[in-house]
């Protein structure tokens, strides 16, 4: 195993020369770093035409967005690219081809996927990917069916427990998802028109004791091996073709918080469409949001229903009904993180583009505003929303 050193550019290029396979690596050149996420160094490897040939991804050893004052553990690299092998091996056609990876330089190399766009940037634009969610839907039911009880050896599960264990990564997720934004934190952030709305969400014990609860199923359900953070920033879409990147926050956890996850940031760009766009391109974008929500939920739990039906090897488990009964559980689990999701990233530490880049200032209030009071009755109601449809018409009823 390497010793740890941040690549350089030129490190970067060497580096992909030697390991990404290519049989024309010695027309690799030069590199670009391009890493405008929370954490990481990306940087595109070109060849002698400007075209961009593979990614070498490295983590650094504290939070890139902070800065060496917050430290964290560079085993996320591993876990990412142990995550990232483990979802393409059950569903390669939307998980993000990896090349190679070493654990003691904390760096991956990782297939181009220039020709694709960043989801939540078209989505931003109201560019429609009519595929997009269900194969979404389709990537969160083969990657975390063939992981669960319901596929893995009791004994395999245990020991891949273990494996995927990311105990810095997961305490990001349950202090920015569970804990700061519910009382005063640093770490928090917002304007001051929305001080009223944080205050009373604060104030709100029935909320606290909702978000009590999902924190304590997100740090006991080792249901299956979570992607951990698939917002629409951690996709990529082409007319037809859907990959997942950046799993560095992978880990054993409830199904329904990768669900929610992904719903809750159609949900972020539902609420900023009116601040991103005009009325009538809103007004669609909103109804495609809905749709999307639809689809990404049938596509998942018809998906998971059928890999049940034929796949379960736990005898118990394969009992008719019991997939039903589990999805069920699921999905009330999905619209709670949902909720959480949409409050963190309006009020916590890490926010979108969705809400933030509305230029307004009173339009990107409201949409703010908005964003919180969804959430909250998400949280609040997910016991009472049975199916998409109940879904659908609270959100039109203004959430
Ligand atoms: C300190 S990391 C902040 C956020 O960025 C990541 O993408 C995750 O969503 C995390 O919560
Ligand atoms: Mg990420």
């Amino acid at each position: 195993m390497s010793a740890y050193r941040t690549l350089t550019a030129a490190d970067a290029v060497d580096y992909a020369r030697r390991y990404a396979g290519l049989s024309d690596a010695e027309t690799l050149i030069n590199a670009e770093e391009v890493g405008d996420g929370n954490l990481n160094l990306v940087f595109k490897i070109l060849d002698g035409q400007g075209v961009s040939r593979v990614v070498v991804k490295q983590a650094l050893p504290y939070v890139r967005c902070v800065g060496e004052s917050w430290p964290l553990t560079l085993d996320r690299a591993r876990i990412e690219a142990e995550t990232l092998l483990a979802h393409g091996r059950y569903c390669p056609q939307h998980t993000v081809r990896v090349l190679h990876h070493n654990a003691g330089l904390a760096v991956m190399i990782q297939e181009d996927l220039s020709s694709m766009a960043i989801w939540r940037r078209e989505l931003a634009y109201g560019r429609y990917y009519p595929q997009a969610a269900r194969q979404l839907g389709e990537y969160l039911a083969r990657t975390l069916f063939h992981t669960s009880d319901f596929y893995q050896h009791p004994h395999e599960k245990k020991a891949e427990v273990g494996r995927f264990s990311n105990p810095e990564m997961c305490q990001i997720t349950e202090d920015l998802f569970f804990t700061d934004p519910y009382g005063s934190h640093d770490r928090n952030s917002y304007e001051p028109a929305l001080d009223e709305a944080v205050a009373s969400l604060q104030s709100d014990s029935d909320l606290k004791l909702a978000v009590a609860a999902l924190k304590h199923r997100f740090l006991t359900k080792a249901e299956a091996l979570l992607h951990g953070d698939i917002h629409t920033g951690s996709i990529f879409v082409a007319e037809d073709r859907l990959k997942v990147i950046d799993a560095e926050f992978g880990y054993y956890g409830p199904i329904g918080f990768d669900i929610g996850t992904a719903i809750g940031n159609l949900l972020l760009n539902y609420c900023g469409l009116p601040g991103l766009l005009g009325p009538p391109e809103a007004a669609t974008g909103r109804e495609q949001r809905l749709q999307d929500i639809g689809e990404l939920w049938q596509a998942f739990a018809g998906r998971f229903r059928t890999l049940a039906a034929e796949n379960t090897r736990d005898p118990a488990l394969a009992e008719s009904g019991y997939a039903g009964y589990f999805l069920r559980q699921v999905w009330t689990d999905a619209l709670g993180y949902c909720g959480t999701e949409l409050i963190r990233r309006t009020i916590g530490l890490a926010h979108v583009a969705d809400l933030d880049t509305v230029t307004d200032a009173a339009m990107r209030h409201k949409c703010q505003h908005h964003a919180l009071k969804l959430g909250k009755m998400l949280i609040m109601s997910a016991p009472h929303i049975d199916d998409a449809a109940a879904l659908m018409a609270c959100i039109r009823q203004g959430g």
